[in-house]
């Protein structure tokens, strides 16, 4: 069985937010049109405490877009977004919501950023998305949302390396693009590593 991931389709990721994706906006009617193809449709959501330590003002002297180190890894350090509760936080309300049957939140951790929705990203814990998947008997997820080089791209691979068979929407993302080319790259490493790109 097959089912839609929709990743981090929430207004701080939509064109007026605090994280804009340019174009953002542009997978809604395309995540809405899928919606009835699928049995099981499983939105991510990122979900940051107020003190989330890949903010940038929680790092004195650091600016958006630098390097901190977070739990032994290099972390690149975003402006406050997707707070708990916050309307920044919400999905869209151009998104039809009532065929998502799963929520999983995931960053909730103030340690440890969490691009991936089914571990963090020192793959210290683990979400509940790989053994909800797998409870509803999932062997193939497909996967649109937000943003192409960051939470869509480590929640592709990481359901590649799960054993689930991996498809790309490609007309259902969009990406940050903080360096020129790292859409293309995201889409090529994803391909590579076995997602297959539609
Ligand atoms: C994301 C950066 C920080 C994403 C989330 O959803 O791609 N990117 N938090
Ligand atoms: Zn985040």
């Amino acid at each position: 069985m097959k089912s839609l991931l929709l990743i981090d389709i929430q207004n701080d990721f939509l064109p007026g937010g605090a994280l804009a994706v340019q174009q953002g906006d542009e997978i809604l009617p395309v995540a809405n049109a899928l919606l009835s193809q699928y049995e099981l449709v499983v939105a991510t959501q990122d979900w940051h405490p107020a003190d989330h330590q890949s903010f940038a003002g929680q790092h004195p002297g650091m600016e958006v877009g630098q390097q901190v180190q977070l739990a032994g890894l290099d972390q690149i350090l975003w402006p406050e977004h997707c707070v708990q509760g916050s309307r920044g936080a919400e999905f869209s309300a151009q998104l039809n919501q009532e065929a998502i049957q799963r929520v999983i939140r995931k960053g909730t951790d103030p340690l440890i950023d969490s691009y991936s929705g089914f571990f963090d990203n020192a793959r210290r814990k683990e979400t509940e998305l790989g053994s909800y998947l797998r409870s509803q008997q999932v062997d193939e997820v497909h996967l649109v949302g937000l943003a192409t080089d960051y939470c869509v791209k480590f929640t592709a691979l990481d359901a590649v390396d799960l054993g689930f068979r991996t498809v790309l929407l490609s007309k259902g993302i969009r990406g940050v693009e903080l360096n020129l080319g790292d859409c293309q790259r995201a889409v090529d490493e994803m391909r590579s590593r076995g997602v297959e790109v539609r």
